[in-house]
């Protein structure tokens, strides 16, 4: 079966098009996801509770909001899920990787957002693409890199179309890996529309996480962002296509809850589309029992030859996007550190190491999988993050009373919960709110490097400054003078003594001093501006 590619209105030629493979009541509610404690103040309800509202008012200040929840907000069997998974718990995403394999080119909706000459746009940045592979290429990727990345703890499917839309390829890879790598977790990311159809082997091959893109839960909003769906042998335009999608997404997500197996709610935020009813969809997906909500930003460009991109449909700034986020803080938890990974996307959340893996290197090597191996290395990494958290609750402990005041600090890191990156050497920074009575990780912001090989790009320093221009300060391992005078200017400050520590013990002790010198007199506190979400491809740095 045909199904061609939709891009500004008109049907691409033929050999463009992608060859798809369509195949094809609740249940009690299972135990696990319905025993799901608060939250930080937030309640997770499953469908036909009545949702208890919000008992919070915002970020900074709380521990374990959303995604950055620990082993005493969930049940026992729930921590296990999302302890070393880096989408599901913010924390892990420090420390865990994650890789994708791009064994599903093809697609059966069509999203205003995408162009699929690029991977899928529900799960990456627009205007990337991955390598395809076979399951057998895939699966032999996969044990390549758990090899050679110890900390690399889960396996998913994203895409560079739909995973479900090639159900043969998912479920070939899965079922391999299940067998041969035991102890990496199984992860997929779909669009909803296939999703009934396969819940039973999504649960078959221990699938524990799934992701489904909601972008709307009313068709009248769904038509602006959907122009076809092909569904059962046929293919739907506008509202009524809508209308399915909705639903089967909604009976997918229902599906999952009753089997124990988390899910987490993709949305691109839309301005003008689906800014003001993302709050409508985080309430009917916490109602259904949605484990997390990432709400993300459209990323817009007419060179990704998209209906938005070519209509001049932009995308949000960083103060649009946190708003949003903040407005439904209530709801379903909140992911606030996904990174648009690429369909084959390996490393660290933030980082890219699928150069280091082309299948051309991986059919070279050697591989050795060795389970004990990986399961003390992740030993080391669960001391280290007991540690983390232990310095975090020291420097809480030295604030001052809290006086409401709030400020955002960008940080450079390139893993294990530090401050260990030079600030030429970020790709992106990581932003924390901060208070006194706590940190809060609210987003990244890619940024294009300052430092080319050895001198400063000073052509590269502004877009820094806007993509951080909401910061009072940024927290790095080591700055060199001519951008820490240009930080200073722009009324950021650069911060290097906490080089090499922990982000949230860094950020707190900077910020008692900060308030300390604001009480002798020696600086003033001002409110800072908005940013700017970088556009356009990612190039792997
Ligand atoms: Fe991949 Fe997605 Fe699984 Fe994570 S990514 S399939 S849940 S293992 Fe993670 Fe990447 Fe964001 Fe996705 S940061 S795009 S949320
Ligand atoms: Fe593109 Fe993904 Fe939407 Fe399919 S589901 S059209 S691949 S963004």
């Amino acid at each position: 079966m045909i199904l061609q590619k939709f891009m500004s209105g008109t049907e691409l030629a033929e050999s463009q098009a992608q060859t798809i493979f369509i195949e094809g009541d609740m249940e009690s509610m299972s135990d696990s996801i319905s025993k799901l404690k608060p939250i930080g103040g937030i309640k997770i309800e499953v469908a036909g509770q009545v949702p208890s509202g919000c008992s919070t008012s915002g970020g900074a200040g709380k521990s374990s909001c959303g995604s950055s929840a620990g082993p005493e907000d969930m049940p026992p069997e729930i921590w296990e899920k999302v302890k070393n998974h880096p989408c599901y718990s913010e924390e892990a995403h420090h420390h865990y990787a994650r890789m994708h394999v791009a064994v599903a080119p093809a697609c059966n909706i069509q999203c205003n957002y995408c162009n699929r000459k690029y991977d899928c746009s529900n799960e990456s940045r627009p205007g990337v693409v991955s390598q395809k592979l076979t399951p057998d290429q895939a699966v032999k990727k996969v044990l390549a890199v758990a090899s050679e990345i110890p900390q690399m703890s889960v396996l998913g499917i994203a895409g560079p179309g739909d995973a479900l839309a090639n159900p043969k390829k998912t479920f070939e890879t899965f079922r391999q890996l299940q067998e041969k790598a035991p102890d990496i977790k199984l992860c997929l990311s779909t669009n909803g529309l296939a999703l009934p159809d396969y819940v039973d082997e999504i649960a078959k091959y221990n699938v524990d996480h799934v992701t489904i893109t909601i972008n709307m839960v009313d068709a009248e909003v769904g038509e602006k962002i959907y122009p076809w769906i092909f569904y059962n042998h046929k293919r739907y335009h506008g509202r009524e296509a809508a209308q399915i999608l909705h639903e089967r997404q909604m009976l997918g997500l229902e599906m999952l809850t009753a089997r124990g197996i988390l899910t987490k709610i993709n949305s691109v935020l839309i301005p003008g589309i689906n800014d003001k009813h993302l709050i409508e969809v985080n309430r009917e997906v916490k109602k259904r029992g949605a484990f997390l909500h990432n709400i993300m930003p459209l990323i817009s460009e007419a060179e990704h030859g998209t209906v938005f991109g070519l209509s001049g449909q932009r995308g949000p700034s960083a103060q649009e996007l946190k708003d949003v986020q903040d407005a439904c803080m209530g709801g379903a938890n909140l992911m606030r550190h996904c990174r648009q990974c690429r369909a084959d996307a390996v490393g660290l959340l933030g980082e890219d190491r699928s150069d280091e893996f082309t299948i051309e290197q991986v059919e070279k090597m050697d591989v050795v999988y060795d389970i004990d191996k990986r399961r003390i290395y992740q030993e080391k990494v669960e001391a280290q993050r007991k540690a983390q958290v232990s310095a975090k609750l020291a420097a809480l402990a030295e604030q001052q009373p809290d006086d409401g005041m709030k400020v955002l600090v960008a940080v450079a890191t390139k893993g294990e919960g530090k401050v260990n990156e030079h600030f030429g050497h970020a790709h992106e920074f990581q932003i924390y709110e901060v208070s006194a009575s706590g940190t809060a990780f609210i987003g990244h912001r890619r940024v294009d490097h300052y430092c080319q090989g050895g001198w400063g790009e000073d052509d590269a320093l502004p877009s820094i400054v806007t993509a951080i221009n909401d910061c009072h300060a940024v927290l790095v391992a080591k700055i060199g003078n001519c951008p820490r005078d240009e930080l200073q200017d722009a009324g950021i400050e650069p911060v290097d003594q906490y080089a090499h520590e922990y982000i949230e013990k860094a950020a707190l002790s900077w910020f008692g001093d900060y308030r300390a010198r604001i009480a002798k007199g020696e600086i003033v506190h001002q409110e800072r501006g908005d940013a700017a979400i970088r556009q356009g491809a990612y190039l792997a740095a």
